[in-house]
């Protein structure tokens, strides 16, 4: 409640050229409208694909929760929210690795194939939060430790086992399987693009003079972009195999 009178009492007194809290503010609206959607079409869906559905809200929901936090703090200190940023990311994206596991796993995928996916995702994670936060002299290096781990979830879904799977399942679940490869390969990418433009030296020691606060609109973007229209990817899957 304190956050949401936050909100409210803020709404008016925000500068019209604070993107990064105007992002922070639709972007916690645009989770939290997601989450209702996802959550309130449960029963439409046959069993099987209830999980998944649920698993999209989860997702949108714990960003809804960690945008809302992020908004204050921007709105108290005008800094970067990084430790609730990665925190969010901690746990949303290996749920994205779920997902991929959930669909295929009637195409026999093993439970090793979800654990891989969710390591290389927390050490993709972890990597980029010590090169952003912790050790940002060594940006660069933890940059491309976590990018290393980024390419490997790729190669996993586009071309590894996942890929397989998806192709013996065929149908619907291939289409979605592919779609959700391009955000990943797509979409998540422009996390990287903040990371090495927002991090003095993030590419190489290379530094691009961008403004910090310009790494958040960015990722306000990118994650609405991306955990929404995951989320969509897999309601859709789910109406298209319920009937
Ligand atoms: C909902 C949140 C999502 C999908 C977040 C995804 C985040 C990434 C794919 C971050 C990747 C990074 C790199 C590949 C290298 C630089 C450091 C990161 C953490 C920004």
């Amino acid at each position: 409640m304190r956050t949401f009178m936050y909100l409210l009492s803020d709404m008016t007194k925000m500068a019209t050229d604070d993107y990064v809290g105007f992002t922070f503010f639709v972007g916690s609206m645009a989770m939290m409208a997601a989450s209702a959607f996802f959550f309130l079409s449960l029963n439409q869906f046959d069993k099987k694909w209830r999980t998944s559905v649920l698993v999209s809200g989860l997702i949108t929901f714990i960003a809804a929760v960690h945008y809302f936090y992020m908004r204050d703090y921007w709105d108290a200190f005008q800094e970067s929210p990084t430790f609730f940023r990665y925190v969010d990311w901690v746990l949303t994206v290996p749920l994205m690795c779920v997902e991929f596991f959930l669909i295929l796993r009637a195409a026999g995928a093993k439970r090793s194939l979800m654990w891989r996916l969710i390591f290389f995702s927390v050490i993709m994670l972890v990597t980029g939060y010590f090169g952003e936060a912790v050790w940002r002299d060594a940006s660069w290096q933890w940059g491309l430790i976590s990018g290393i781990a980024y390419f490997v979830i790729v190669y996993d879904i586009w071309l590894g086992k996942a890929r397989k799977l998806a192709e013996s399942a065929g149908g619907e679940v291939l289409k979605a399987h592919k779609i959700l490869c391009w955000f990943v390969l797509v979409g998540w990418a422009i996390y990287p693009v903040g990371y090495i433009l927002g991090t003095p030296g993030g590419l190489f020691g290379i530094d691009f003079g961008v403004d910090a606060s310009f790494m958040d609109v960015v990722y306000n973007i990118g994650d609405a972009v991306n955990k929404i229209g995951f989320g969509l990817v897999i309601y859709s899957l789910a109406v298209k195999s319920s009937k």
